[in-house]
């Protein structure tokens, strides 16, 4: 039996078309400096079991949500437009039966066509982009479509003003002042107060993009480019619990290298926050009562 999630049920096991998919999309192929986020997926499956199904936090048990774990997208590493290709027709062919992707990366390139198959069925989607570094590059080393440039790309999908960055403390000049001009909110260095957040997206659709190196390397090290300063794993757990009442369409983790740090710590942290993160975006109709 292949490694699942825990609490996760298997698609066969479910009866209601409608629930959260975690899924795993193991590529790193544009990764700048450090690669190893392919194995991300599988290492936080098998640090799940080391957690409860309970979270003190929401007083609530992920038996209790209707979420399957769907497994790894078989990628061809060596080929990245295919590699896009295939993430976004699955996450379309997801929003067809009315789930919620729930992706694990992976770099944060994988974000892209993830948010272009649900941009495509929304009439307005606002991205929560959480991270260290800004990825606002127009391009790097001569490619439009890595790691470095992902949101800058999301933003021509979504539109500036519909792109909100948190926590960001690492780019270049030209980044920081685009991102002070254009984005809908840039809030560096650390995370607003989540109340305002619902206030502002409340029946709006939002997609999260969370890359986990905005945690400081102290909490996270098994990041591929770490950088030093950030929030500790209590401050993100409680802004994104905070985040209870926006309508989430989507979310991914992504950037976790799992073999950088040996204590496993940082994929019980992924785990830990995806816990949190399927409870926070389970909607009242997708609990146990309606499986
Ligand atoms: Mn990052």
């Amino acid at each position: 039996m292949s490694l699942q999630f825990l609490g996760s049920k298997r698609p066969d096991e479910i009866k209601a078309k409608r629930c959260i998919s975690l899924f795993g999309a193991p590529y790193d192929g544009t990764s700048s400096y450090r690669p190893g986020s392919r194995f991300a997926p599988n290492a936080i499956r098998a640090a799940s079991v080391g957690i409860e199904t309970y979270s003190p936090y929401q007083d609530e048990d992920i038996e209790s949500l209707c979420f399957v774990d769907d497994g790894d997208l078989e990628l061809p590493f060596g080929n990245r437009d295919k590699v896009l290709d295939m993430i976004e027709k699955y996450v379309s062919s997801l929003l067809e039966n009315d789930g919620i992707p729930l992706m694990i990366g992976g770099e944060h390139l994988v974000s892209y066509p993830a948010i272009k198959a649900v941009h495509s069925v929304c009439d307005e989607l606002h991205i929560l982009h959480l991270d260290a570094h800004a990825d606002l590059r127009d391009e790097f080393l001569g490619e439009r479509f890595s790691h470095a440039t992902v949101i800058r790309r999301v933003c021509e999908i979504v539109g500036d003003k519909n792109v909100h960055q948190f926590g960001i403390r690492s780019g270049i000049k030209d980044e920081f002042a685009y991102a002070r001009e254009r984005l809908g909110d840039f809030h560096p260095f650390s995370l607003p107060n989540p109340k305002e957040i619902v206030e502002k997206f409340e029946g709006k659709d939002v997609y999260l993009t969370l890359d986990v190196d905005i945690l400081s390397p102290s909490c996270l090290p098994g990041t591929g480019t770490p950088e030093p300063g950030g929030i500790t794993f209590d401050q993100l757990l409680s802004f994104l619990i905070g985040l209870k009442g926006i309508n989430f369409v989507g979310i991914d983790v992504v950037e976790l290298l799992p073999h950088y740090d040996p204590s496993g710590v940082s994929s019980i942290a992924v785990a830990k926050i995806i816990r949190e993160l399927l409870i926070l975006a389970c909607p009242s109709n997708m609990r146990s009562d309606r499986l």
